[in-house]
């Protein structure tokens, strides 16, 4: 009886020894532990014993089954670590193959412009307010103190879809609503981007849609030296610490009165070059004082307040930082050209410094 159990534990070694996969563990398992198991069948021998040596038989019995048990366990786990090895060897990462290329996008140069406009901005303390593209005449033009027939609002000019209803020639009925939307006429420090519809001829220097960024501050006492002096940080953050700005007069008619600037030449710092055209300055946007009319016709007494307003042109501020003759670059979406905006940031290679 004894010795059947030795011959047993003998060929369960044996066995073990020989085998190396989880399912033939298994089939060993079942055939020794298993109900229908040989250990099982030793039990049975059990009745068939004395009194005094059941008692010795089951203590042995019992020890037996509990050392196959540890030999399986201890097979099992020498087997999972050997298949984990053999998983891990298989799935090694050739760390030196080369990487798939995944095809990122750029942000496109006039938002990009845009987006640098509007942090300026913000960083001094404005707001940036959005408006409809489908506008109404009113506000497009009538408040802006553009009545009808003026020469500015010549219909070959802009897009109208009924007669009273058009796609904004430019951003500023945004303000316009602002300040009418404005109950309490407070103060308004505001810039408004957005896309624009002229009609024109499309060519290197025009295009019948294009974006615009206008800005508008209304309060009390807000003067010409407050224009100045935050176009002059406008025309350093944007264009070079050492940038200076000159106004020259012009005419709008929401404005009074209104101002053309300059920016003294990134390129060559006002020495004279192509880009400046020899002048040594670049003109980069218009402004002025907000016409009394257009403070009244939007709601605010023009005795009590006063504003300025600018307009900026990302396209041509674009055009003059990275270089680009053509605005029609911007809208032909050839990648050849907006992927060489996939490699910069916040600027691009033939951008001057
Ligand atoms: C309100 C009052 C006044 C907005 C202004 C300009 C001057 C200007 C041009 C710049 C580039 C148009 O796209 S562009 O060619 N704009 O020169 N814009 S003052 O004045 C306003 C706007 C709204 C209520």
């Amino acid at each position: 009886m004894f010795e059947k159990i030795s011959t047993i534990e003998k060929e369960v070694i044996d066995k073990l020894q020989d085998i190396n996969t989880t399912k033939e563990l298994n089939d060993i398992k079942v055939a020794y532990l298993g109900k229908k198991g040989l250990i099982n069948d030793l039990s049975s021998i059990m009745s068939t014993l004395e009194v005094s040596e059941k008692k010795e038989f089951g203590k042995k019995l019992n020890e037996f089954k509990a050392k196959i048990t540890s030999m399986i366990n201890a097979k099992q786990q020498s087997i999972d670590e050997e298949e984990l090895n053999a998983r891990l060897i298989e799935e090694d990462i050739d760390i030196t193959l080369p990487a798939t290329k995944i095809k990122v996008g750029s942000i496109h140069p006039i938002q990009r412009i845009i987006n640098e406009i509007e942090d300026l901005f913000i960083s001094m303390g404005y707001d940036v307010v959005e408006g409809p593209e489908v506008e109404q005449d009113l506000y497009n033009f009538e408040k802006l103190n553009l009545p009808k027939g003026h020469p500015a609002r010549d219909s070959q000019d802009s897009f109208y879809i009924t007669e009273e209803m058009l796609l904004r020639t430019q951003t500023s009925p945004v303000q316009a609503r602002t300040m009418e939307n404005n109950k309490e006429k407070g103060p308004i420090r505001i810039i408004c981007p957005g896309k624009t519809y002229r009609r024109d001829n499309d060519d290197a220097t025009h295009s019948h849609q294009f974006t615009q960024i206008e800005g508008l501050v209304v309060g009390e006492n807000i003067s010409l030296a407050d224009l100045k002096g935050t176009l002059e940080q406008f025309a350093r953050k944007m264009f070079g610490e050492n940038r200076e700005i000159r106004f020259r007069p012009s005419f709008f008619p929401f404005t009074e009165p209104s101002i053309e600037v300059d920016v003294s030449c990134f390129k060559c710092g006002g020495k004279g070059c192509s880009v400046c055209k020899q002048t040594g300055w670049i003109e980069i946007l218009g402004s002025g004082m907000v016409h009394p009319h257009v403070l009244e016709n939007c709601g605010y007494d023009a005795q009590k307040y006063t504003g300025f307003a600018f307009g900026i042109g990302p396209e041509r501020v674009a055009m003059l930082k990275y270089g680009i003759n053509d605005i029609r670059q911007f809208y032909t979406n050839d990648l050849r050209f907006l992927n060489d905006f996939n490699r910069i940031e916040g600027g691009n290679s033939n951008e001057a410094k």
